[in-house]
């Protein structure tokens, strides 16, 4: 074969840090202006390239002030789906959160949010799905003394690695059943299923890896709790540059002054992580650009 005819590899992201100062800066002048005219943070082709999918914009709320709203527009090739965390051990009974001795009803409550947006997305979308799970090595050898310590504390002698009276298996100890995704929002064959040891993802799992060798952009970020391993992922994928929208009803914290806390810390500073919407929103935008999802 001729190298004419060879298939070429997709090109590459470009990512922040390679785009040329100058042209950057220019970008932001000219986007700037356009920002005052649409509302609309545009997906930067000249940034990543031409789009693979298909354009759609989600309305997002308190932006760039409380009481405004904006645009963020996806190209849903390069859009990831994120559910983290919907797990047994921390929505479930006699799971991690549970043996604290917290309200199930306030991490539970995301379950029909995230499946409500996983039944229009799986059904005819290019949108990656990427699920994480919190856990550790049977032998607890990825596991901080001081976590395992507080969580038996706090458990009133029942922490990480043990097993609570009635339970399912070890509390956040991967290969448990309490330790694995909820039925309801179990990973399709072609999803993405991440184990980390600690809260964040960036630092101990191969989610990097994942986000850039599919060309991922822009995450749609939901889950449990909100105010830990939400905001921590959050938190880290938008230090590296990705644009992070938080689905609010698709998440839910052990406390509900943290939740409406850390939804807030979000909006901060014209989005000091991303943006906040819901899951209506986000599947509208969608429908927009896949009019045949259920
Ligand atoms: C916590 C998590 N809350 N998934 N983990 O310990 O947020």
């Amino acid at each position: 074969m001729t190298k004419e005819k060879m298939p070429q590899p997709p090109t590459p992201n470009r990512d922040f840090t390679s785009a040329a100062r100058e042209e950057v800066l220019k970008r932001v002048e000219k986007d700037y202006e356009e920002f005052k005219k649409t509302k609309t943070f545009k997906f930067p082709a000249w940034l990543y390239g031409p789009p693979r999918g298909k354009l759609f914009k989600v309305e997002v709320e308190d932006c760039p002030r409380f009481g405004d709203k904006a645009w963020v527009e996806f190209d849903s090739a390069r859009t990831a789906f994120v559910s983290i965390d919907m797990q047994i051990d921390f929505c479930g009974p006699k799971g991690y959160v549970d043996v604290m001795g917290y309200d199930l009803g306030l991490t539970s409550a995301p379950i029909k949010p995230i499946h409500y947006v996983l039944h229009n997305i799986r059904n005819g979308t290019d949108i990656k799905v990427i699920h994480t799970r919190e856990g550790h090595l049977p032998d607890l050898s990825d596991a901080p003394y001081n976590k395992v310590l507080r969580s038996k504390i706090i458990g009133d002698g029942v922490g990480i690695g043990d097993i609570p009276k009635g339970g399912l298996g070890r509390l956040l100890t991967r290969g448990e059943k309490n330790w694995d995704i909820i039925d309801d929002l179990y990973p399709m064959p072609g999803e993405y299923v991440i184990d980390k040891a600690g809260k964040g993802a960036f630092g101990q799992s191969n989610m990097p890896l994942l986000l850039k060798n599919l060309g991922i952009t822009h995450l749609v970020i939901t889950g449990i709790t909100t105010d830990v391993c939400v905001h921590t992922i959050m938190r880290e994928a938008n230090d590296y540059g990705y644009w992070c929208l938080l689905l609010k009803d698709g998440t839910g914290a052990t406390d509900y002054g943290n939740y409406q806390a850390a939804i807030k810390q979000i909006k901060m500073q014209g989005g000091v992580f991303g943006w906040v919407s819901d899951s209506k929103k986000f599947i509208d935008g969608v429908r927009s650009a896949f009019p045949d999802t259920s």
